[in-house]
């Protein structure tokens, strides 16, 4: 019990799935005003700092100054990859999560952060939830890994390796990075839907960056008050579907128990990764 109790959004509507509906009408102009705002910062830098998928994923959804509506979204997510979205107060059970995503279902929470919070809130929102989450669900590829991510969840579950799994989805989903033909490109959606990180994740020269590998990704202790001081970068999001439709069960038995590798240390086996330009092969 008491789940909720702590959390922002409001819980009393839940339905045993823990969605609810979006009530799209009921968002006020003050509301839509705050997505407007958020909207045309980040769009800015995304067109910057956000991978071409991403940005392709923007326009396919016609994402733009009003709050989106999750049945519009989710029409043009059934034609393309057969996702669609359902609506949520907010942070919802690790299972519940997992199973929604087996099913192609992403949770979107329903509120928005206020006028006074603009950069930062705690918990997600529609902003980061939206503007971050959904549009790579339009990529054919990226909308298979998501779903093989949830189908992991049982058996993480079981294991006691959620953690273990979850930093899959913190590295890549939430503040991934991606190899392009200009430069590295930002994926993950919390970079994605933050003003600051968003450039800095890309451009900076204080965090590493280092090529995927699961089981390093697995292993790598990471920080939720500040901004990262590892990224991980993928070659592309075929490397990411297949290592995320490898059986886990060996790594989680090898990996339990073992001590975590700080956030900001390289290890020997480490692929480095410049932040500049990748250079194609001759
Ligand atoms: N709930 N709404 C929401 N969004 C998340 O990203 C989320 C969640 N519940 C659990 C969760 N993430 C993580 O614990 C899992 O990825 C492990
Ligand atoms: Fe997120």
């Amino acid at each position: 019990m008491g789940y909720a109790e702590t959390l922002r959004g409001d819980y009393s509507r839940i339905r045993p799935d823990y969605t609810v509906d979006q009530d799209w009408a009921a968002y006020t102009a003050a509301e839509h005003a705050i997505w407007a705002q958020l909207h045309r910062r980040q769009r800015a830098l995304a067109g910057r700092y956000g991978a071409p998928a991403f940005l392709q994923g923007l326009e396919r959804l016609a994402i733009g100054d009003r709050i989106p509506d999750f049945g519009q979204a989710s029409a043009t997510l059934q034609r393309l990859t057969g996702w669609r979205i359902v609506a949520v107060p907010g942070l919802i059970p690790s299972d519940v999560f997992f199973d929604h995503l087996a099913n192609r279902r992403f949770p979107v929470t329903t509120w928005i952060r206020g006028a006074h919070e603009l950069d930062y809130v705690v918990e997600p929102d529609i902003f980061h939830d939206f503007f971050g989450h959904v549009p790579l669900l339009t990529d054919p590829v990226f909308a298979d890994v998501m779903q093989a991510y949830g189908r992991k969840g049982p058996q993480a579950i079981a294991s006691d390796a959620v953690d273990l799994l979850a930093r899959v989805y913190w590295f890549l989903v939430e503040f991934g990075l991606i190899r392009t033909a200009d430069g590295v490109r930002a994926i993950g959606a919390g970079l994605l839907s933050s003003p600051a990180e968003l450039p800095f994740s890309v451009d900076a020269l204080e965090p590493n960056r280092i090529g995927f590998d699961v089981a390093r990704v697995m292993r790598t202790d990471f920080r939720i008050d500040a901004f990262q001081r590892t990224y991980i970068v993928l070659d592309d999001f075929a490397q990411l579907l297949q290592a995320t439709e490898q059986d886990f069960a060996p790594l989680y038995a090898r990996l339990k128990g073992q001590p975590l590798i700080p956030e900001a240390a390289l290890l020997p086996g480490d692929r480095v990764i410049h932040r500049g330009r990748v250079k194609a092969a001759a």
